[in-house]
């Protein structure tokens, strides 16, 4: 059943490859709606959604919470840590392989011990990175970012960028050199900055407009570096309102593209939004998706959810299609997601504890974002929605309406055809709208 492990070891054992079986189908480990080579808006369901495995929930992360020890008992864990990392590589890439996921992100000390010293960091780092390499080449696995923890330390405890205090900063200056070295060794195709303590708790200790001038002086640093050593992709920032930090500086899409502007930053970087981040900003996904792509600015997607009722950072993985539906009609809308892809930033329950949730929920993630892809290229197939949106917009397209569009018109020439106008009422039809959004969900 199972041919495919990576080491000498099979870390998922009694789980092959992961098939489509389609709608019928009562195979919990199979899909049901994702079907990687099926066309849909002239391109392959694999090469629209570009799926990617985020390793720090899948492999890191163990259940433990605030209140509560580890749930999950991972047996690529180790007494030796290098030993451990390697053996977590394999059940990695060994889980990338039989998902399917073309993709995969992490965190520089998701993948690599820490070590006690600076130095013992990147000789760690470097060791793991060339098996990574070695694991990448035997699958055809890509790296879509790779980004470096500058917030679980106590060192980071003030930020890490922003931090008041210089020496944290070239401590933080360290990792992010190293990791981008990292990413050109594995040819990854982005860079990503979350910045979890990028922000503050109190005004009373914080002269914000030193922090975040000392973030774009950063942001400036690592793109001169990334380009100098011939990374050629995108970096990102991952806007996120608060959780850890009171209020983090990169808030919402809107905020961190006038950051990105305000530095001088938006040839090299754009945004990678992730669903949950936008709820916890009072947004929507979709609004933080059109935001970006009206600026140009979406690179990449942290794929998960929120819950309605707790408002926090829960990451669930996405199940909800009225959603994806969204977020896919803004992606195709945009051309795709170019080199950016839909990295599952979501964690299975901390009592989701057998081997095989880890399966189950990526399998549910990505037969929703299939059912999202398919619904939104049946929306733009279909017109009625598009046509109508376009519509409500006819005054602008000829006469005073476009010449006013084009900035050609004065304020108190627009002033006397207000006085002469007659403005009529017309019904947005929002429920219309709304109603149509259902057939096209469920009439299939
Ligand atoms: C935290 C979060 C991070 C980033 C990478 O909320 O989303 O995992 O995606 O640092
Ligand atoms: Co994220």
């Amino acid at each position: 059943m199972s041919d495919i492990f990576i080491g000498n070891q099979e870390f998922f054992k009694g789980i092959g490859k992961i098939s489509y079986e389609g709608p019928a189908s009562d195979n919990p480990l199979a899909f049901k709606f994702y079907d990687p080579k099926k066309i849909v808006a002239g391109k392959s369901m694999e090469d629209h959604l570009r799926f990617s495995i985020a390793y720090w929930h899948s492999f890191c992360a163990d259940g433990t919470d605030p209140f509560g020890k580890a749930t999950m008992h991972f047996p690529w864990n180790d007494s030796d840590p290098m030993v451990a990392a390697k053996k977590k590589a394999e059940a990695a890439f060994e889980f990338f392989t039989k998902i399917g996921a073309p993709f995969y992100a992490f965190h520089d000390i998701d993948a690599s011990p820490e070590g006690e010293t600076a130095a013992e960091y990147e000789a760690n780092y470097i060791e793991v990175a060339a098996y990574l390499k070695k694991l990448q080449d035997q699958t055809g696995v890509k790296l879509l970012w790779n980004t470096s923890n500058l917030f679980s330390h106590p060192r980071y405890m003030n930020g890490a960028a922003s931090n008041p205090d210089f020496p944290v900063v070239g401590r933080a200056a360290l990792q992010v050199k190293t990791s981008l070295d990292v990413n050109v060794s594995l040819g990854g195709l982005g860079y990503t900055f979350w910045g979890g303590r990028e922000g503050y708790m109190t005004l009373w200790n914080t002269d914000t407009k030193r922090e975040q001038d000392h973030l774009g002086t950063f942001f400036r640093m690592a793109r001169d570096y990334g380009r100098k050593i011939g990374f050629t992709g995108t970096f990102y920032i991952e806007p996120k309102p608060m959780e850890p930090s009171k209020h983090q500086y990169d808030y919402d899409a809107a905020t961190a593209i006038a950051f990105i502007k305000d530095q001088g930053l938006e040839n090299d970087f754009k945004c990678n939004i992730e669903n949950n981040h936008a709820t916890l900003a009072g947004h929507s996904f979709a609004h933080d998706l059109q935001v970006c792509v009206d600026h140009g600015m979406l690179g990449s997607v942290d794929a998960n959810q929120g819950d309605a009722q707790n408002g926090w950072d829960t990451d669930e993985f996405p199940t909800n299609v009225y959603e994806t539906t969204e977020a896919m009609l803004i992606i195709l809308k945009n051309g795709g997601l170019h080199s950016g892809g839909l990295n599952f930033d979501a964690k299975r329950r901390r009592n989701s504890t057998d081997l095989e949730d880890l399966f189950i929920s990526h399998i549910g993630g990505m037969d929703a974002f299939a059912l999202g892809l398919e619904t939104a290229a049946r929306i733009i197939d279909d017109g009625k929605i598009e046509t109508f949106k376009a519509d409500r917009y006819k005054s602008f397209n000829s006469g005073d309406g476009k010449a006013f569009e084009d900035g050609k018109i004065s304020l108190e020439k627009l002033a006397e055809i207000g006085k002469k106008a007659d403005p009529k009422d017309i019904s947005g039809k929002q429920e219309m709208l709304n109603n149509l959004v259902n057939q096209y969900l469920f009439n299939r």
